[in-house]
């Protein structure tokens, strides 16, 4: 990895707050009862672990220096979608019957250009990695399939880096939504990530290192599939024979999510076929 491209804490992280706190809009109001009742379980976790670990003064004052510095390295949203967001999309999703979901993480962007199948990703003029095509169908849960469904996808490059968060990508590097053809069909050409690395520099970084955890995701593809009288489902694929599918930092691998690409008939890089089933709105 050169310093040039490397994704800071501080470039990526700083970057990521900011993207959240544009891209989200919240629905107003969890209620009194419900913030009582959430605010006093987690701040009772904290406590039962305190005294049952008996924690000292010097662990208490290295918490509250680490708390601090996250949110000055602006890694909050890095922090929650590694270490909690898979509980909050397991509960989201328990009840469908379609497609796996798995979690956003801190670097989507909405309203990515607009491309039909078939499509190739943005990128650069000789684009470095092993060309992917991915593609399949959109279908709902009677395998009927979803003509016009959008496949919204974005993924790092073949250094583990996403464009708007890494420096000097191309705005739009790697990132799209693509429409499916009248089938539901859609076949995407890109080129396959690279597993991605938690920042070393940052407060996460520190975290990992202090614990004495690795700091690796595997090589993943993030999607959300959608279609109109369905739900969206937002979740990630992954790649067989990857050093970290075992063994995510964000816990966020399924066994069906994983993807075992073959080689392209014409000797070019790899493919594989994943089709997406969207439960009923
Ligand atoms: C990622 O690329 C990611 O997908 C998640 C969830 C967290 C950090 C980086
Ligand atoms: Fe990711």
């Amino acid at each position: 990895m050169t310093t040039e491209t490397q994704a800071t804490a501080a470039a990526s992280g700083a970057n990521a707050t900011d993207r959240f706190r544009e891209n989200k809009k919240f629905a107003a109001g969890t209620s009194q009862e419900r913030v009582d009742l959430l605010a006093s379980r987690v701040i009772g976790a904290i406590n039962q672990t305190i005294l049952e670990e008996k924690v000292t003064y010097d662990e208490y004052n290295a918490l509250k220096a680490w708390l601090i510095q996250v949110g000055e390295d602006g890694e909050w949203p890095l922090f929650l979608d590694v270490w909690v967001e898979h509980s909050v999309e397991q509960v989201a999703n328990e009840n469908r019957g379609g497609t796996k979901g798995s979690i956003e993480g801190p670097y989507y962007i909405p309203d990515a250009p607009k491309l039909e199948s078939p499509a190739t990703l943005p990128m650069r003029d000789g684009e470095q990695g092993t060309p992917l095509l991915f593609q399949g169908r959109v279908t709902d849960v009677a395998g009927k399939p979803l003509p016009g469904a959008t496949v919204e996808i974005w993924h790092a490059d073949d250094l583990g880096f996403y464009s708007q968060f890494a420096p000097g990508l191309p705005e739009w590097n790697l990132r799209a939504t693509v429409i499916a053809d009248q089938n539901g069909d859609y076949r995407i050409h890109t080129m396959q990530p690279a597993p991605y690395q938690i920042p070393t520099d940052g407060s996460c970084g520190k975290l990992i290192a202090a614990a004495g955890w690795h700091a690796w995701r595997p090589a993943h593809l993030h999607l959300k599939i959608s279609a109109p009288g369905h739900q969206l489902i937002t979740s990630q694929l992954y790649f067989k024979g990857d050093e970290h599918v075992g063994d995510d930092i964000a816990s966020a691998v399924k066994p069906e999510l994983i993807l075992d690409p073959t080689p392209q008939a014409d000797g070019n890089g790899c493919e594989v076929t994943y089709n997406f089933v969207l439960d009923a709105a």
